[in-house]
């Protein structure tokens, strides 16, 4: 908003010249998204407490988590407000992937939302049934591929490590960029179960694509790099700004131990966002590897399934694997910040595979 309304004034002043550059925006981006979680942070947190809006603990959880009983959750409404609430401040309104940006992250927000409200205000242990769920994330992210699709965006995919290579989907990258947003989602809901545990590795996946984009967005370092050229792309380093900077807003309370958690309003929204972020900057493979910690912790739970399945015994001693360490004794700290530093590494060998072809 503020490029549209100060970057005209421009023929008064060349100060307002700064709202045109993507990088000044993404840094006040980051900024906003952070002072907003700060200041919006305890009132939240508060208003949950006085509202009751507190964890449901399962019985089957590592013991270590019963304690956990009633910390306020749905903190993920603070993080959709402090991301959307800084990028319609600082994002470029007339760029149509913003506008796709949002859609998926207020689509999965909200059916995160009707989730957690299912569970922790309507007092139903299931919350919103494993069917309908999919079913409305599947809408959302195939209603946000499906715009890009008939907006003319690339069907083409690339491979990490493999500069020549390109395939070609036409309309099946439909259903590809949909599974990609859809599985980014789940995976993500799947690592958020220790206090910080999804939110350290989405702040540092957030910054990559954060890099990505701009990257991709800009016609002389894409094609120095060797990379696909998608214009306009690099507007959504501000969106990805607002990630980074709400992310780590909220690790600032979800920290070890936690005052608040995002609940499903958050998981789901943040992860749809990332895997948004990897088809629009055309990353959509190397999400495997920035995204690593979340796909591992969603193999751990596939492993675990298909194996008691098939020979009747467990691979983990509780799946996803966050649990299996907890239940070895490794004490929740260590987990967490293990898992980020795993995350940082993978973030860091990702970002060579720009030079590494
Ligand atoms: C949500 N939710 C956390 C919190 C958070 C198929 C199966 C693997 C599904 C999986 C599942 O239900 N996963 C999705 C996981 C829960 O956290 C809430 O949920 C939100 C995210 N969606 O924001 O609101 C608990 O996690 C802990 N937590 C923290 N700090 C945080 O910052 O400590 C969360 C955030 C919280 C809190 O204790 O209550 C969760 O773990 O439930 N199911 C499982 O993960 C279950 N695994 C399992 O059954 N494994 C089996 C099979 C099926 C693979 C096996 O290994 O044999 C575990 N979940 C629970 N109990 N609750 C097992 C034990």
């Amino acid at each position: 908003m503020l490029l549209h309304l100060l970057y005209p004034l421009v023929k008064y002043h060349t100060i307002f010249n700064v709202f045109q550059y993507i990088t000044f925006r993404t840094i006040y981006a980051t900024i906003t998204a952070l002072v907003i979680c700060f200041i919006a942070g305890p009132y939240f947190i508060k208003k949950l407490r006085v509202m009751q809006v507190g964890e449901v603990i399962r019985e089957d959880v590592p013991p270590n988590h019963h304690h956990k009983a009633g910390t306020p959750t749905m903190g993920g409404t603070l993080i959709l407000l402090s991301v959307v609430g800084s990028v319609l401040l600082w994002g470029n309104l007339a760029n149509i992937y913003v506008w796709v940006m949002v859609f998926v992250t207020m689509g999965m927000g909200g059916i995160g939302f009707i989730d957690d409200y299912r569970k922790v205000i309507l007092k139903d242990p299931n919350g919103l049934r494993p069917l309908w769920k999919f079913a409305a994330q599947s809408l959302v992210a195939i209603a946000g591929a499906s715009f890009l699709y008939f907006g003319g965006f690339d069907t083409g995919i690339t491979i990490p490590f493999f500069k020549d290579v390109y395939i070609d989907l036409g309309w099946l990258y439909v259903l590809f960029a949909s599974l990609v947003i859809i599985g980014a989602s789940n995976a993500v809901n799947l690592t958020d179960g220790l206090d910080g545990l999804a939110i350290g590795p989405m702040t540092i996946a957030a910054g990559t694509y954060l890099l990505l984009a701009y990257i991709a967005g800009h016609v002389k370092i894409a094609q120095y790099l060797q990379v696909l050229y998608v214009p306009g792309a690099g507007e959504l380093a501000v969106f990805a700004g607002a990630m980074v900077g709400a992310s780590l807003g909220f690790l600032w309370f979800n920290t070890y131990p936690a005052q608040v958690f995002m609940g499903d309003t958050g998981a789901l929204a943040l992860g749809g966002a990332l895997g948004t972020l990897a088809v629009i900057t055309k990353n959509e493979i190397l999400l495997l590897l920035v995204g690593g910690v979340f796909v591992v912790e969603t193999l751990s739970v596939i492993f675990q399934v298909l194996s008691f399945r098939l020979r009747g015994k467990r691979v983990f001693a509780m799946a996803p694997i966050h649990h299996h360490f907890e239940l070895k004794g490794w004490p929740e700290p260590k987990i967490i910040v293990r898992f980020w530093i795993i995350s940082l590494i993978l973030s860091l060998i990702a970002i060579s595979t720009l030079k590494l072809r």
